[in-house]
């Protein structure tokens, strides 16, 4: 069937069959949300345009090294494709270049990459089957000797397509490129391996950053900080858990839609409701983590800056100068740990946890692991608080020690015998279990504050529970509907679901649902509030969530932003209240006209840009290393005392 076809060269084969298999991935495979016309045909177009920019590249070569160019150029082309799907289907992102240089998280991935692989996804491969055999058979009769005009003409006419697509791109989102949008937008314009280009260049501008950065950057930062995100201002629960040791419990992907809330007419979170009675309770309280998820979650605890757009800052910037809530209670006579049952380089934790000044990491090796006892990612939740009891016995007290709790973790599996409450139904194999394992977690804990009163550890402590990010991605809209009895999850639904639990349980106080607008960034200074530390120095972007004086809304990391009285997110602006659209970017007639609607969000979205923009400088510049926390003074100069002291 081919001889009629050798006058089609392969390189123009290989971007058409290439750019249909992109496309159907794009189209089919990842969940890329798609809301007029004019995205559809830009989808459409860049996988043909990018197939077509590689392939063209082939003319310029000998004839004999063409075929092998086009073999290979669409097999890498295809793992790259793949690798993003395998990571879409767990986070529902595309890779980025830091999160590429994780790779042993990946070796350690384990049972979830297992779950991410289907037998099928052996036809994505097919064209690069088809190339293959084209080549080999047809050999030569597809190649092309063209003369210099027409290999210019093929160039020209690969840069005139990218051209086209980036102008269409352009018109249909302006300033693609220079704002911070999520990476959806940009695979959907631009396509999935300019994207990556696109994203090389962009981490190596911010390697640059932190060779030109310079100490008087800081001076800004530090006055915004002291203007909008200081509240120095007592309260009546200043230092009330002065000395107290602080057992700190990060509660893997647990959101807050199963607080108070049942399943088949029963509590999904028994023990955990029973304590809000007990504790201070913020129910509104979001997580703002991005791809690093629990280390992102880490860093916002640690630090009180927000975690980066893309790759996780435990690896990026791992070594940077911090001045992190572990240092600062120890400059006050605590002693820090960490507990958690996995590999200690996972997330890069060994390296960026003694940075941060944590003195212990109990990590896998503390602990009697078996068959019996783990699942998923490792040891059960149940064994890893057991076993842990004695280590913190004999911690120097006060402590300031963080459990990271692991079984609740995609893709929840649990063994039969610990689950004691039956399934969700619903076309989510991932949502039907999540709620078994959450409520494992909530016994796991239930044991936990058991175990820490017979041992004697809970009276002296104060224990913050807080989830670590979202667990189920809107990958499974349609089941969390169903679940929550809405036709369909909108935007606003979707900001409402990144509400994680966070509680602060005082032996002997009484505590209160709080309803404030709050986040992982304020978790900082609310602690040092509690345990009576003076932060005045610190530099962070969080407020005391017990203080009056606190700014009014939560920035999430990719831009999005809660306040009192509006949900922004994706261009769309909302009543919080009642999830009524305001309007979107579209409405918003930017003129003089009559019936233009003003959009509320944008003083504050601009804002929330701001501190965003500010919180990377400070991590691309490493800036900190200019300021000296203990006499709060920024020095242009790098030979300060911080960058003295990590000597
Ligand atoms: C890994 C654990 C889970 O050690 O913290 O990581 P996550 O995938 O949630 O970031
Ligand atoms: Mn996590």
């Amino acid at each position: 069937m081919f001889h009629r076809m050798n006058k089609i060269p392969l390189y123009v084969i290989g971007s058409l069959l290439f750019g249909i298999k992109t496309y159907i991935v794009y189209r089919f495979l990842f969940n890329i949300e798609l809301d007029n016309i004019m995205q559809e045909i830009i989808l459409f177009i860049n996988p043909f345009v990018s197939a077509f920019l590689v392939f063209a590249i082939s003319v310029w070569l000998k004839e004999e090294r063409q075929m092998k160019f086009i073999r290979y150029a669409s097999l890498i082309g295809s793992f790259i494709l793949y690798f993003n799907l395998i990571f879409y289907r767990n986070f529902t992102d595309f890779l980025t270049i830091p999160v590429l240089f994780q790779g042993s998280n990946a070796a350690d991935l384990g049972s979830s990459v297992l779950a991410l692989i289907n037998i099928p996804d052996i036809l994505l491969f097919l064209d690069v089957a088809i190339i293959w055999y084209v080549s080999k058979k047809y050999g030569n009769s597809l190649t092309v000797s063209y003369k210099k005009r027409k290999k210019v003409l093929a160039f020209s006419l690969s840069i005139a397509f990218l051209l086209g697509n980036y102008i269409l791109a352009e018109i249909e989102r302006p300033q693609l490129l220079q704002r911070t949008f999520d990476r959806e937008y940009l695979v959907k314009n631009i396509g999935i391996f300019n994207y990556h280009i696109y994203d090389i260049v962009q981490q190596s501008k911010s390697k640059a950053q932190r060779v030109f950065a310079d100490g008087n950057e800081l001076t800004e930062i530090a006055s915004y900080m002291n203007n909008n995100t200081t509240d120095n201002s007592q309260t009546d629960l200043a230092g009330i858990a002065e000395d107290k040791n602080v057992i700190f419990v990060s509660l893997e992907s647990l959101q807050s839609f199963v607080i108070n809330n049942t399943l088949h007419g029963e509590e999904i979170t028994p023990f955990l409701n029973d304590l809000i009675g007990d504790s201070y309770y913020f129910e509104n309280f979001y997580h703002q983590t991005e791809q690093g998820k629990t280390s992102d979650s880490e860093f916002l605890v640690e630090t009180g800056l927000y975690p980066l757009p893309s790759g996780a800052v435990f690896f990026t910037h791992g070594q940077n100068e911090y001045n992190s809530t572990a240092e600062l209670l120890k400059n006050n006579g605590y002693s820090t740990s960490v507990f958690h049952a996995n590999n200690k380089s996972f997330w890069n934790r060994d390296v960026m946890y003694n940075n941060l000044g944590i003195d212990q990491f109990y990590d896998v090796d503390a602990y009697e692991v078996t068959d019996e006892n783990s699942v998923g990612w490792g040891l059960k939740d149940k064994p890893f608080f057991e076993q842990s009891i004695k280590y913190l016995q004999a911690l120097p007290e006060p402590y300031y020690s963080r459990f990271i709790t692991l079984t609740n973790h995609y893709p929840f599996d649990l063994a039969e015998e610990d689950a004691t409450i039956d399934k969700f139904d619903s076309n989510s194999k991932t949502l039907n279990q999540y709620f078994q394992t959450v409520r494992y977690m909530d016994e796991a804990i239930k044991d936990f504050f058991d175990q820490l009163k017979a041992a004697g550890e809970y009276e002296d402590s104060i224990i913050v529970l807080m989830g670590d990010h979202y667990g189920i991605s809107d990958f499974h809209d349609r089941a969390m509907a169903q679940y929550l009895e809405k036709d369909e999850i909108t935007a606003y639904d979707h900001i409402q679901l990144q509400r994680v639990p966070f509680m602060i349980h005082i032996p002997g106080e009484d505590g209160k649902v709080i309803s404030k607008i709050a986040g992982q960034i304020d978790v900082k200074p609310t602690l040092m509030h509690l345990l009576g530390v003076d932060d005045s120095n610190d530099l962070s972007f969080g407020t005391n969530l017990f203080g009056d004086n606190r700014k009014e809304y939560i920035a999430l990391r990719d831009g999005s932003f809660i306040s009192d009285d509006y949900i922004y997110t994706k261009d769309q602006c909302f009543n919080r209240e009642t999830g009524e659209l305001i309007t979107s970017e579209t409405d918003d007639i930017k003129g003089e006209a009559e019936n233009a609607i003003p959009n509320k969000c944008e003083p504050i979205e601009q804002q929330v840009q701001q501190e965003l923009t500010y919180s990377d400088q400070i991590i691309y510049g490493d800036l900190f290393r200019f300021y000296d926390f203990n006499n709060k003074n920024i020095d242009s100069d790098e030979n300060n005392s911080n960058e003295n002291k990590k000597k």
